[in-house]
């Protein structure tokens, strides 16, 4: 394998990436400085190369996915993120919504009877629900489906919580697990550079209080996933920045399962820009993040924001897992994703084997339920 990698990288065009490439090969740990030149060379095939180089030492052949359900209880909420198309502030709003208890068991309900063992539920703050309609939806859905993982909850929605109870973070996080909740999913980390976050969500928590959230959640023996949102304003720099913090924090805690880049969708918001990513920067990125994050088992190609062709393209590009069948994805797609809002689970088996990769179906955890060779 070393040797096939070897040879592979000295093709390379780009001399500025000799001794990123050295590094990669004697397993040192990148730094910013690399960590950019990754992202301005032009010579794409040899950072993809040397992504799944790292990705086949860490996980072999296997390329992951999961049979899940997204469920977004309200979109009503209390923030304006400028990026965002899903949220609305405003109760009168035609698009919004919130959901019931039992609408909420019923979508649960369908997704258990479609063989999953995952819900992802995040939402709207909603103005006007107590942190025990939170806790409720956790504890219900628990009682109902026990074998269900509850993977919900933002970190911006557990600060949220700790704000309208005037519990701690520990104690928000404590009540959750006691009511079932089985692990904290990444999203809402959006670019951690506070100049970035000053245009896309000046309202949204920083860095920080996001991180502290992960970490503690972590501390009571709760998993977590890490995301960054890309393609929009932030520069390369910034990209680095934000999955160094992540590595930091990592390296303090171990509980990150996996990093996720998710690509901008550009329609319906307050941003004025207009594109959509691009496949080689999708790559590149994913490519970008396995190299950096040398202490974060997994890296996901989210089907859903990057498209199937470039997401079945990454697996060959430093990722190793795709999410799941999602049955129903709102997020996305009220920007504007040209990707389907759900996948059945023999097209995500085919593409992974197409890639050249073995599929494994995966509980949150990634524990194995089938390896289909
Ligand atoms: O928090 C919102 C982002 C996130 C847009 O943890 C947008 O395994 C792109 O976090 N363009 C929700 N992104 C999705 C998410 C996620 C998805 C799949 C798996 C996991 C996981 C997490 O989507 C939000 C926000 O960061 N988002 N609007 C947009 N226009």
């Amino acid at each position: 394998m070393t040797a096939n990698i070897e040879k592979i990288v000295s093709l390379s065009s780009d001399k500025s990436l000799f001794s990123v490439i050295d590094k990669v090969l004697e397993e040192k740990r990148l730094s910013l400085e690399d960590g950019i030149k990754l992202f301005e060379t032009d010579d794409l095939l040899t950072v993809g190369a040397l992504a799944n180089y790292v990705t086949e030492k860490k996980n072999g052949k296997y390329a992951y996915f999961v049979i899940n359900r997204q469920i977004n209880p309200t979109n009503i909420c209390a923030l304006d993120c400028n990026f965002c198309a899903f949220a609305t502030m405003d109760k009168n709003d035609p698009k919004a919504y919130e959901m019931s208890y039992e609408e909420i068991i019923k979508k649960a309900e369908y997704a258990v009877s479609q063989g999953a063992c995952e819900v992802h539920i995040v939402g709207g703050l909603h103005p006007d629900w107590s942190f025990d309609v939170y806790l409720k939806m956790v504890s219900m859905l628990k009682e109902r489906f026990p074998q269900l993982h509850i993977k919900a909850f933002t970190a911006v929605e557990i600060d949220y919580f700790s704000r309208i109870s005037g519990l701690s973070y520990e104690d928000v996080l404590t009540k959750l697990k006691e009511a079932g909740l089985g692990s904290l999913p990444g999203g809402g980390a959006e670019i951690f550079a506070p100049r970035v976050r000053r245009i896309i969500a000046p309202t949204k928590i920083g860095w920080k209080k996001y991180l502290e959230i992960h970490r503690t959640a972590h501390r009571l023996g709760l998993h977590s996933t890490v995301t960054m949102l890309y393609g929009h304003v932030e520069t390369y720099e910034e990209r680095v920045d934000h999955m160094l913090k992540v590595r930091e924090a990592q390296e303090e805690t171990g509980g990150f399962t996996c990093f996720i880049p998710l690509a901008y969708q550009p329609e319906n918001n307050q941003l004025n820009i207009t594109e959509h990513t691009h496949g080689v920067d999708d790559l590149k990125t994913i490519a970008v993040s396995r190299l950096l994050l040398d202490n974060i088992p997994h890296v996901k190609a989210y089907w859903v924001m990057v498209g199937e062709k470039i997401a079945q393209v990454a697996l060959n590009f430093g990722a190793d897992d795709m999410d799941g069948t999602v049955m129903e994805e709102k997020i996305a797609h009220f920007a504007g994703a040209k990707s389907p809002t759900q996948q059945q689970k023999e097209k995500l088996v085919r593409l992974i084997k197409e890639a050249g990769k073995i599929p494994v179906e995966r509980d949150t955890l990634y524990n194995h339920i089938k390896v289909y060779e």
